[in-house]
């Protein structure tokens, strides 16, 4: 999209713990990580060795008919595999054995054992596997909350979304583009819950998403060994350049009463922001017993207080409401 501002990501060598929590994670700005140590998995994890050493693990797989996969019209299934087996038929472009078309594409998103409960831990699902990946040392080990596989066939595209956690996207295999937008931009991104219903992110239905242009796009290509840190709430989409085998590790940076106990993908809104929601949703309620005029004139006062209360910087043209509770004594 020509009219869309690309900015790289920033990029670091020689990262160590020093570098990355005095210098790169206050920034809170995603960040390509070059020569951190990840450990023997770099040499080892060839299709042969993944398919010897993890074999018989079952694995729930997305396979989709064509390599965009949309959360909105579901061109995807679910479906269980072996492990060595999936990570065969993702690696061809060509399939003997298929469940949609020859052609379809693969990807993995490991589970935890229990998947409605358990996140996701390669240590536990894949433990000869997890001895080879060597996760990096830039949080406390128990802030650690979840690694995960995450293996694709060339040319798949993950949806944009956003995670609660911060996170090392390692890329052990294969080439990855991943663009990434600000939290500050979500307004731009048509959200549906903690996906954007954009999905062509390269050109964008402009009719019905005529405010995407609006959205900085922040992009980097990953290459074998680059870590990638993408802070909580940074909206990510990736592309597999390359079949690929890539492991993401989540912690938790907020206290750990602030997540929600039930979310063993990492990716529920905290509790205090879920409260916030269902308190706007009842005020929104209560802005229903007024007539139309009026509701669009108390909705519009809300979003300016809203805005100056709670908005980190101000955007463009965002004016302060007088009855703003910090400013009560003008009223
Ligand atoms: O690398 C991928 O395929 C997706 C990564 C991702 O969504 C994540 O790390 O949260």
């Amino acid at each position: 999209m020509e009219n869309q501002r690309r900015i790289p990501v920033a990029v670091y060598s020689a990262v160590d713990k020093e570098l990355f929590t005095t210098k790169i994670y206050p920034l809170r700005h995603p960040a390509v990580l070059k020569g951190v140590p990840l450990g023997p998995c770099l040499e080892k994890w060839t299709v042969d060795y993944l398919f010897k050493n993890g074999r018989d693990k079952e694995v729930k797989i997305h396979v989709s008919s064509v390599p965009q996969m949309d959360f909105l019209h579901k061109n995807f299934l679910y479906r269980t595999l072996q492990f060595g087996q999936f990570v065969q038929r993702a690696s061809e472009a060509k399939h003997s054995e298929f469940f949609i078309s020859e052609n379809e594409s693969y990807y993995l998103r490991s589970l935890g054992e229990d998947a409605r409960k358990e996140p996701a831990d390669l240590r536990k699902q894949f433990p000869d596997l997890a001895e080879d990946f060597h996760i990096p040392p830039f949080f406390e080990p128990e802030k650690f909350f979840s690694s995960v596989f995450r293996i694709s066939s060339c040319g798949l595209q993950l949806w944009t979304h956003y995670d609660v956690m911060d996170n090392l996207l390692a890329q052990v295999t294969g080439r990855k583009r991943v663009v990434l937008y600000s939290p500050q931009d979500a307004e731009y991104l048509y959200l549906s819950g903690d996906k954007s219903e954009v999905l062509d992110i390269d050109s964008p239905d402009v009719e019905k998403y005529p405010e995407f242009v609006k959205a900085q796009r922040y992009e980097c290509i990953l290459e074998p060994g680059d870590l990638l840190f993408i802070p909580a709430l940074w909206f990510h989409n990736t592309l597999a350049l390359q079949f690929g085998v890539g492991v993401n590790v989540f912690w938790q940076h907020l206290p750990e009463n602030s997540y929600d106990k039930k979310d063993p993908y990492g990716n529920k809104d905290p509790v205090a922001a879920v409260r916030a929601l269902q308190a706007l949703d009842r005020a929104l309620g209560i802005l229903d017993e007024l007539p139309a005029d009026y509701r669009d004139f108390y909705a519009r006062r809300m979003v300016l207080r809203i805005r100056s209360r709670a908005y980190t910087t101000q955007s463009e043209g965002a004016g302060e409401d007088c009855t703003d509770t910090r400013h009560s004594h003008l009223q």
